[in-house]
């Protein structure tokens, strides 16, 4: 299984983008396209909806050895086979998203991975404090995939990265066209969603996207 610690590009699988009969053949073009760890996002959906939506992806993360993370139900880690569960600023707390995708697990099997959302530099020094495996950090611009949160810029993305320690995944708006941009302002991962899955090869865009975080700023 691909480390965190690794990971440079991640990814969004948004029903609110993809169609539900579309998300194979979306997972494993998002999968051949290099993502490095993959959320499964279905926003209005309820438990049992994202619990048939999970089992059909699983099978797919689990053969690129690529972490599967559920947006807002951490509850249904342990029993899909998932490793780890994103929440928001006004979901539950990291100590309690962890205590819901844990409860389950057997000592051998690794921990469940806890992001959190962060829209602030204090946000995302709270979130690692209160025990965060990674932040997303963000949104750098407006994004209908969020409608109605503010950007918050590329101020504060080097500064952040100089404070916290854990993984850091710049979001929001992000597209191959801006991510120079966003690199040379300090971002070293990042979370695409709609860029991906609008693009119309989706492999090939995760793929120039991931070249470009290895390369690094310029
Ligand atoms: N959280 C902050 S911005 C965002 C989320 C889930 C959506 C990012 O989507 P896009 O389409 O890459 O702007
Ligand atoms: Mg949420």
């Amino acid at each position: 299984m691909k480390s965190l610690s690794d990971a440079l590009l991640y990814g969004i699988l948004d029903l609110g983008y993809t169609p539900a009969a579309d998300l194979e053949r979306v997972a494993e073009q998002m999968l051949a396209g290099g993502v490095d760890v993959l959320q499964l996002r279905a926003k209005g959906q309820d438990e049992t909806e994202i619990e048939s939506l999970c089992a059909r992806i699983i099978p797919l993360t689990e053969s690129a050895g690529v972490p599967l993370i559920i947006n807002d139900y951490p509850q249904l880690v342990p029993s899909m086979g998932a490793q780890g569960a994103h929440v928001g600023q006004d979901d539950f707390s990291v100590a309690d998203a962890r205590w819901r995708a844990g409860r389950a697990l057997a000592g051998e099997v690794p921990l469940p991975i806890i992001g959190k959302s962060t829209h602030s530099f204090e946000q995302a020094v709270a979130a690692e404090k209160d025990g965060a495996d990674y932040i997303g950090f963000g949104p750098l611009f407006a994004t209908p995939t969020k409608p109605g949160r503010p950007a918050i810029g590329l101020e504060d993305i080097a500064r952040v990265h100089a404070a916290v320690r854990i993984p850091i995944f710049c979001i929001g708006g992000i597209k191959l066209e801006n991510l120079d941009t966003i690199i040379a302002a300090g971002a070293r991962r990042v979370v695409i969603v709609s860029g991906l899955l609008r693009a119309p090869d989706i492999a090939a865009y995760a793929r120039a996207a991931k070249e470009r975080l290895i390369r690094g700023p310029r």
